[in-house]
């Protein structure tokens, strides 16, 4: 079989506890539920719907999302654990042979009894975790209608906002986004409501996406916009990665043009040695695992843990003040921003469970 001959490496390189893996024939794809750390709590993250070159390209992302997602619940002192689900599709599937294959992994989900949790990411909405619903209840972010919080776009958006201030705050001297230029890369369900966020407190924003539909709709509210593949020349202030991982490497870290970036895209550095590029040419950079976790504190604050919209907000609120506390950090122990927060999900990780919330 094509494209699986990756397996043995990425695994034998992983930090994780296992993966779940199933091969869908109906449809052709691969599903990968990638459980990382139950030592916080039960292993949570979103389900990923993408077409990848290979199936192996699919677990790659899995892995590493999941760990992703140990660090931050850690950093964000939630009671959860790290995992992330990817389902690597085949391209244009039919709207029922995708159904299709979203209730046959809600099953799957459904079998793992409530030792993997589950909601929306890129390439599924929370109608997809309605379907869901109807095989497993281990699910998050489905409808308000049906019980859920419902869409987390905006959560995530709010808590880049806060994250975009403190940002400011550090590289700027001022806690405010007003009068500075934003450029957002991806139009996504959280980069339109990010734009709409920053257009509020008097932002400039500068828009790029692969699709142009999307683009062209938000082009038509008043945004300017630009190539996908110029955003990384753009001059701004802050340049905010909200799509796919991986686009900031050598290549494009040399052509930035801005003080900032921080967005809401997960894994937005292509390898290990980025933050440091980034350090190194002057670019604060907000670690994604703190910056976008807004999605998941929503999510889980409000359906498992009983907590209040405005309780949420305040520690959506509370990113931008472990973005200044992660800023400090790095620079008293010069060390990057990235490797400050590794440094601090650690510590949670390795505090003992009692007397945690949750
Ligand atoms: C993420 O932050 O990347 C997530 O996957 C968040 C999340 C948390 C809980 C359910 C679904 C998504």
């Amino acid at each position: 079989m094509n494209g699986l001959d990756r397996f043995g490496p990425l695994l034998e390189a992983w930090s994780g506890e296992h993966v779940v893996v199933r091969y869908d024939a109906p449809t052709g794809a691969w599903i990968f539920i990638a459980i990382h750390s139950s030592r916080r709590g039960v292993p949570t993250g979103g389900t990923r719907y993408r077409v990848y070159a290979r199936p192996d390209d699919g677990l790659e992302d899995a892995l590493k999302l999941a760990a992703a997602m140990t660090r931050k619940w850690a950093v964000v002192e939630m009671p959860r654990g790290g995992g992330k689900a990817v389902i690597a599709a085949p391209p244009d599937l039919e709207r029922a042979a995708r159904d299709g294959l979203l209730l046959r992994y809600g099953e799957i989900v459904d079998s793992m009894r409530g030792s993997f949790y589950t909601g929306p990411d890129l390439g599924t909405t929370s109608v997809d975790m309605d379907l869901l619903r109807r095989r497993t209840g281990y699910v998050s972010g489905h409808s308000k209608a049906l019980g859920g919080a419902g869409d987390s776009a905006p959560f995530t958006a709010l808590g880049i906002f806060f994250g975009m201030r403190a940002c400011a705050e550090h590289a700027f001297g001022a806690d405010k986004l007003a009068g500075l230029s934003v450029v957002v890369q991806g139009v996504g369900s959280v980069g339109v409501q990010l734009i709409e966020l920053l257009k509020r407190a008097s932002a400039i924003v500068v828009a790029t996406d692969a699709d142009r539909e999307k683009l062209a709709q938000v082009e038509a509210t008043g945004v300017e916009i630009v190539e996908p593949d110029a955003v990384y020349d753009q001059e701004c202030d802050i340049f905010a990665p909200c799509a796919i991982g991986g686009v900031l490497d050598a290549a494009t870290i040399a052509r930035l043009r801005c003080r900032v970036v921080a967005g809401a895209a997960n894994n937005p550095l292509a390898g290990p040695d980025d933050a440091k590029r980034l350090a190194d040419r002057g670019i604060l950079y907000a670690p994604d695992f703190v910056i976008n976790a807004g999605g998941a504190i929503a999510l889980v604050g409000m359906e498992h843990m009983s907590l209040s919209r405005m309780q949420v907000e305040d520690r959506l609120r509370g990113i931008g003040a472990t973005l200044r506390s992660i800023f400090a950090r790095a620079k008293a122990e010069s060390i990057t921003p990235e490797e400050a927060a590794n440094r601090l999900a650690a510590e949670n990780l390795a505090k003992p469970l009692e007397g945690r919330e949750g």
